[in-house]
């Protein structure tokens, strides 16, 4: 029987378990990378390993979301990463070289290697073949120290492209298509493998585009083959040497089959507040728009400006519309530079901002009170773009940018021809912002640079006997970790500084909770369906872990929180009975009896009393040998203290 792609790296790459869908099973792990605001916990917590120099073949830590500076915060963080960076091996892309997946594509990806990064749209390496996933912090910090990679072996869902994109249907169409038919939760547990004859019709940015957001469908990672495509990008790079052909077996057996023709797909827009919630042009109608964003890691590469220029040349933007543009890296806006597509964007009268992420995360250029803004981004959850009532659409940067003349959202086949637009056979390649690491002769002379914000790790404490306490906050399905705990120009600067971070957690949901949930000492979270989609912040369980937070009862979670929440060493607890939802509520006295003796014999079937209604709740608490021996620890860190040892 045939592999598929996924399970020929994954065979290359397994050190621990079986390659039995369902099973958990450990990775080496080749490369990583993180960016800045996961960065700083990231690196505190490999300083705490006491490993002196990554063991990976490539580590790199990607300074792009911080990048504000509105007080010293971001900056003190940027000094700390790169000290650290320099001391233990570490390749540090300095703010301005661009957002971490565009770069790490662009200038370190390799096809056929593993990658895990603190950031959840790594995935983006799935666009040159590579098995690219996010995690949390911990996670990357444990695989630098040499350790393995924990993922449940996935199930494979194979997408069938035939056909070609029409003029002006963008990669953006292809995976809004995908979301549209597999939902926000629909890829949990998977990995998301395209084939056929489309995707020889597709340059390595546009498979890139769909990879990225193929987190949005929660999967465990997506990818595309490594073929002649992918050779030429790699070449124009500079980097040909690493390619190497790659592609599943003919008779390879998937657990899903999804066709879709290139073909037939029309231009397509993400509805507020669910990147699943996608419609055509014609069934949104012609909005009027205030704000158009373009950039962001799903969609900033050169081939993307290349058509927003072309678009733009010699028009200005409408009036009532703000349009702002990030080019994803150093190297493209320095392409544009070189060969005056820039001049098109500010002449058009586009805001021209730094390669980094920028609105995306909220760093700026909140749109207006209900403002309707078109983006190019991957996530439209409420209030993430800094205004509460802001109404985000997520499109290609070819609607995205025709949309900003007309006013209105508008669909990009209105443009008429459109050129045959192609990669150059060379990209300008300067890496002279990503400082190599010291000599490992010379990295006991390096100081760690650390400032004030920089708190150390929440203290954790092995699981208890018995839990006893109250739920502190119940909260419906689909909760993001942008619910949990919010991002923005206001908040990100506290990322290195638990105490301070928590004073937010869940504010966007309950002002309340962390003053309530403080004074409570300990209590737990109730949730619905896919809790904690979204991001890898280890964050938003880092806070209601400060918080006193000892588990979280749901009825189901995203892949990356539910491990974040066990390296946190707080359980993760499913209803058996979904209907058991309603038997709960906020402020219900709960008790888990015999739960640490329960988990150490293996029992995965728990009650939690509801002492309030007197309700008898079954739940599930899955749990490994691993992540089993990591929850009666205290969580990752103790449980990687103790097996160093
Ligand atoms: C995001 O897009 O939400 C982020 C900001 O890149 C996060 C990481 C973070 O919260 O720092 C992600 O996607 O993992
Ligand atoms: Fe940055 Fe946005 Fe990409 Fe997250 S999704 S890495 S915030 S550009």
């Amino acid at each position: 029987m045939g592999l598929t792609l996924t399970e020929k790296i994954l065979k290359d790459h397994i050190v621990d378990g079986e390659m039995i869908k369902g099973n958990e099973i450990g990775i080496r792990i080749d490369q990583t990378l993180t960016q800045d605001a996961t960065g700083t916990m990231a690196y505190l917590e490999f300083e705490a390993m006491g490993v002196p120099r990554v063991k990976t073949e490539r580590s790199v830590a990607y300074i792009d979301h911080n990048t504000l500076q509105s007080g010293f915060e971001n900056a003190d963080d940027h000094r700390f990463i790169g000290s650290v960076a320099k001391k233990h091996g570490i390749y540090f892309s300095r703010p301005g070289n661009g957002i971490c997946h565009q770069v790490h594509l662009e200038r370190f990806g390799v096809p056929g290697k593993t990658l895990i990064g603190s950031d959840s749209h790594t995935p983006t390496g799935g666009g040159i073949g590579m098995i690219a996933i996010g995690a949390g912090g911990l996670d990357v910090a444990v695989a630098m120290g040499g350790g393995a990679y924990y993922i449940t072996c996935p199930k494979v869902v194979k997408v069938e492209l035939t056909g070609k994109l029409s003029p002006w249907v963008a990669a953006k169409d292809v995976i809004l298509e995908v979301l549209r038919i597999m939902s926000v939760k629909g890829g949990v547990g998977k990995v998301i493998e395209y084939c056929g004859e489309g995707v020889k019709t597709l340059s390595v940015p546009e498979r890139a585009t769909i990879t990225n957001m193929g987190a949005e469908l929660g999967a465990t990672t997506s990818i595309f083959p490594s073929d002649e495509i992918t050779k030429q990008f790699l070449k124009a790079q500079g980097r040909e040497e690493v390619w190497t052909p790659l592609a599943a077996d003919e008779d390879a057996v998937y657990d899903e089959e999804i066709k879709i023709n290139l073909s037939e797909l029309a231009p397509l827009a993400a509805c507020p507040h669910m990147p699943d919630n996608v419609k055509s042009v014609k069934e949104i109608g012609n909005i009027k728009i205030d704000q158009v964003c373009i950039g962001s890691c799903t969609n900033s590469s050169l081939l993307d400006m290349m058509k927003v220029a072309h678009i733009l040349r010699g028009k200005t933007v409408h009036p009532d519309v703000s349009l702002s543009i990030a080019p994803g890296s150093k190297q493209v806006l320095n392409m544009m530079a070189q060969n005056g597509l820039l001049s098109d964007l500010i002449d058009a009268g586009a805001r021209i901002l730094e390669s980094a992420c920028g609105p995306c995360i909220g760093m700026g250029q909140s749109p207006n009170s209900k403002g309707i803004s078109l983006r190019t981004f991957n996530r439209n959850f409420e209030g993430r773009s800094g205004t509460k009532d802001g109404q985000i659409y997520l499109v290609s940067p070819e609607m995205a940018a025709i949309s900003a003349i007309t006013g209105v959202l508008t669909d990009p086949r209105e443009i008429g021809e459109m050129p045959d637009f192609k990669l150059p056979e060379e990209f300008v390649v300067n890496d002279n912002m990503i400082v190599l690491p010291a000599d490992e002769k010379d990295m006991d002379s390096v100081e760690i640079l650390r400032g004030p914000n920089i708190k150390p790790y929440p203290e954790t404490a092995p699981l208890v006997k018995d839990i006893k306490c109250k739920v502190s906050l119940k909260v419906e399905d689909n909760i993001t970790t942008d619910h949990i705990m919010p991002a923005g120009a206001k908040i990100l600067p506290l990322r290195s500084n638990i105490p301070a971070i928590s004073q937010h957690c869940f504010t966007v949901c309950d002002e309340k909770f962390p003053e309530r949930a403080k004074s409570l000492g300990q209590s737990i979270i109730v949730g619905g369906a896919n809790y904690g989609q979204g991001s890898s912040r280890e964050h938003a369980a880092l806070a209601p872990l400060y918080l006193g937070i000892k588990a979280v009862l749901v009825k189901s979670f995203a892949r990356i929180h539910r491990a974040n929440l066990i390296n946190a060493g707080i359980l993760p607890l499913t209803f058996v009975n979904e209907a058991d939802y309603d038997k709960i509520s906020e402020g219900d006295e709960i008790e888990i009896l015999n739960v640490r003796a329960d988990i150490e014999a293996d029992k995965t079937e728990l009650t939690v009393t509801n002492k309030t209604t007197g309700a008898q709740i079954p739940v599930l608490c899955e749990l490994t040998g691993r992540t089993k021996d990591i929850i009666l620890a205290g969580g990752l860190l103790d449980y990687t203290r103790e097996n160093l040892k």
